[in-house]
């Protein structure tokens, strides 16, 4: 059911660090021709930093780990393909499917091909109105089951973010920003609110996880790593593009899995392109520190 690209079976035969990516920031979160663009610098970024790309994805019902260039410019192009979630992941293979893999799918087609490490934008998250919606996302109920360290920027601006942390914390995950005592908050580098954990090295990180692995603790590691202070947006000026996005997700009935697309489409509107240029760069950064960790990760086996 899982196909290996080449260049990632010869990582898993040789032993070297593989970083997962996903595909829904691909087919969801960025624009064609950005999403392409982006998908191909960000493999770039952890090629060049000492670890193998793997992007997932499904394709005609088989899961692939790892992407060629043709198959990841497809996707890029396609429309309407499927936002897979844990809840879709079998049936689309069952029914010879096609789709993108989430923060949770990812996570799971990840462990099963034995990575460990994964790189991404944003997780999904608890989202504002959820005491009504009781929209939350799959991704934080995956962190808490599925053996892998996700980095991220934190969870999206778009989410509640102090409900997001307060879950994570009630599932166990470790949340452990980077390098400051503050969570980041997506496009901005600070949040108001104070992380659980604080680790500063690529070593540290991975050390945590073997630790973890070692101490039979099921479920993954999110690490918060903020986006470089030349690239982030600020909070203030964030907050009522936000609050605009969110009203105008509501005003237009918008539910279930469309309200993350529909709100990262109508912020990238409403900054006039600029929220995608900081979650460009905010992706190239986890990717580098993504196979650093998997680097350090292949020193502790
Ligand atoms: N981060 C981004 N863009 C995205 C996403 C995350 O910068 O498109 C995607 C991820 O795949 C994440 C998903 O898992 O949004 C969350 O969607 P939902 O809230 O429907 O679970
Ligand atoms: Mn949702």
């Amino acid at each position: 059911m899982i196909a290996l690209s080449p260049e990632v079976q010869a990582a898993k035969d040789a032993g070297q660090p593989i970083v997962a990516l996903e595909s829904t920031i691909i087919t969801h979160g960025m624009p064609y021709p950005q999403n392409l663009e982006t998908a191909r610098r960000v493999e770039a970024e952890v090629r060049a930093h000492g670890a193998v790309p793997a992007t997932i994805a499904i394709l005609n019902g088989q899961i692939h780990v790892g992407l060629t260039d043709a198959e990841l410019e497809t996707l890029a192009q396609a429309k309407n393909v499927a936002k897979l979630s844990r809840a879709d992941l079998a049936v689309c293979v069952a029914t010879g499917g096609t789709g993108a893999t989430t923060v949770a799918a990812t996570m799971i087609c990840a462990a099963r091909a034995g990575i460990a490490v994964f790189a991404t934008g944003g997780i999904g998250g608890v989202h504002k109105g959820a005491e009504d919606t009781f929209d939350i996302s799959a991704d934080l109920q995956e962190l808490a089951q599925t053996p892998v360290t996700v980095v991220a920027a934190g969870a999206k601006a778009i989410l509640d973010l102090p409900k997001t942390w307060e879950v994570l914390e009630t599932l166990g995950v470790p949340v452990i920003a980077v390098g400051q005592d503050h969570l980041p908050a997506f496009w901005s580098r600070q949040s108001p609110l104070k992380a659980p954990l604080r680790l500063d090295t690529a070593a540290e990180i991975a050390k945590a996880h073997h630790m973890r692995v070692a101490l039979d603790i099921p479920g993954g590691q999110l690490v918060a790593n903020p986006i470089p202070a030349e690239a982030e947006i600020a909070a203030e000026v964030l907050a009522p593009i936000i609050a605009q996005a969110t009203q105008d997700a509501e005003i237009h009935g918008i539910t279930g899995k469309g309200v993350t697309p529909y709100l990262l489409q109508r912020i990238f509107e409403l900054t006039e392109g600029r929220s995608l240029e900081a979650n460009i760069a905010l992706v190239l950064n986890n990717a580098r520190l993504a196979a650093a960790i998997a680097r350090e990760l292949g020193t502790l086996a």
